[in-house]
Formats: structure tokens, sequence, C-alpha cells
């Protein structure tokens, strides 16, 4: 009731080009990429370029949950992201506090439930323990799970469910015949999600970049060239309405 009345009144604002609510994706993913090359752009540190980003990640945190949508996972630090230089990967280390300072309580209210795909055990104590205290925080919401991808890699992800099914035939608990999708999506980190409807890529790549490698396989994607710092709102609707527009195959007869 609470949630319902909150909607309604936030819905109550008309934005532009808004999408039809019927046949919103389920589960968006993003890659939020182009953040370095905007603040290059402005003769700004790329560090400006990540603080920004962070605003585009409020703001579509806010788009995607308006709408509908029940997941919204988001890429924000790979597995290869640690070969940056050194005070570039300890500033991205610190946003994740800052993002939460300024937002937990706002994503409370909205009943957001926050999650993490990756390994936090690399991650500095400061930002493991900002973190986890949000993610218990929120685990009894019951709104949009926000899932933020932090030190993921999808081939890892994939070679770990494969080294537990390997070890879970060693020790005959487990019949090779009887290996299917569910023993591997059971064996991920994002086990229990469904998969991405639409996958949105930022400034310009058209590439996966190790992210969801096995979850994207029946996945819409859909690129834009703009810098993730400027996708806004407006942006996102684009997306969501190229989506509904599309008829979604499967690959079998329509
Ligand atoms: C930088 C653009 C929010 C992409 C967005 C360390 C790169 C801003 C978070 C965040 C990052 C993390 C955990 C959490 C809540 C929010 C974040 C990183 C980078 C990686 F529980 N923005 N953000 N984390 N950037």
């Amino acid at each position: 009731m609470f949630k319902l009345k909150q909607l309604f009144s936030r819905q109550k604002k008309t934005y532009a080009n808004k999408p039809d609510l019927a046949g919103v994706p389920y589960h968006v993913a993003v890659i939020m990429d182009g953040n370095g090359r905007w603040a290059k752009k402005r003769g700004l540190p790329r560090i400006a370029g990540h603080r920004a980003g962070m605003e585009s990640v409020k703001e579509i945190t806010t788009a995607a949950d308006d709408i509908g949508v029940q997941i919204l996972t988001l890429y924000a630090f790979s597995t290869e992201n640690w070969k940056r230089p050194e005070q570039e990967v300890d500033f991205l280390m610190r946003l994740p506090q800052e993002f939460l300072l300024l937002e937990l309580e706002t994503l409370m209210k909205n009943n957001v439930r926050i999650r993490i795909l990756g390994d936090l055990d690399a991650l500095p104590s400061h930002t493991q323990t900002s973190i986890n205290a949000a993610c218990e925080k929120t685990k009894n919401n019951t709104g949009m799970v926000l899932n933020i991808a932090l030190n993921y890699g999808s081939r890892t992800e994939i070679l770990d469910a494969i080294r537990s099914i390997a070890k879970d035939v060693k020790a005959g608990l487990l019949d090779p015949e009887s290996i299917d999708e569910s023993a591997i999506n059971s064996r991920l980190m994002t086990q229990g999600i469904p998969d991405p409807d639409l996958l949105i890529r930022t400034s310009g790549e058209l590439r996966l970049s190790n992210f969801l490698l096995w979850q994207c396989a029946y996945t819409e994607l859909w690129f834009t060239d703009i810098f993730w710092p400027d996708f806004k709102r407006e942006h996102f609707y684009e997306a969501i309405r190229a989506y509904q527009k599309r008829g979604r195959r499967f690959g079998g007869l329509k």
C-alpha cells in the first residue's frame, strides 16, 4: 500500500517519452562505460568522470524503479579494472561509501534491496564494511533489487561453477549425465535471479566485456554513444521503448 502510493505520486510527474508500463523489462543490466572519456572531453581528471557517473547511478536507479523494473544490475567495477592506476582504483573504492552515505536512506524509503555480484574479499576493508552494512540494512526490502557488479568477471564466475560441478562429480554427488543448465545457474553469482531482458551499454563500445556472458544468451542488447555521466532518465526510457518495440523470439518461431 505504502509502495503503491509512493509509486503513484512519483508517476504523476510526466516525463518525455515515458515508456508504456506494460511490457517493461523485468531485469535490466547496464555497462556504465565512458566516465573517463567524459572527463577527458572536459579537461578533467578521470576521477571527476567517476564521480559524475555516480549521479547517473542515482538517476537511473530512480528511473528504473519508477516504471516498475524489478531488477537493475549495474557493472561498477570489473576484475580487469585493478590494472588502472593505483590512485584511480583507490578513488573508485571510496565511491560505494560515498554513494551509500548519500543514498541509503532514499533506497530504504523506496524499498530497494542492494545486492552485490562479485568477490568482495579483495576489496579494501572500509569498502567491504559499508557495502555489507547496506546489503544487511536493505535485505528485507521487497521492491526493486539493485545489483551492483563489483570485482566481477563472467569467465571467472563460469570457471568457479565448473570447478564446483567437477568437485561434486568427483565426490559422487553428481552424475555427469545429469549436469544441466540449472546445475550451472545454481552455481553462478546470479543464482535465483532471472536473466536480463535488456542490456544497455553506454559510450559507443559494442562488446560484452566479460559481463554476464552465460546470463545474456537471449538478452536484447542496446548501445548508445552517450557517455555514462550524460546518460539520464530520458535516455534510459529511450532504451526501454526500443526494447518494447522489438518482438522477442528466443530462437523458436514467434
Ligand atoms: C564509478 C560509474 C556507485 C561507474 C558509476 C567501486 C564507475 C560510479 C557504486 C556503488 C562506481 C557500489 C556499491 C554499492 C552502492 C553503490 C559504485 C563503484 C564505482 C566501484 F553498494 N557508483 N559506483 N561502485 N562508479
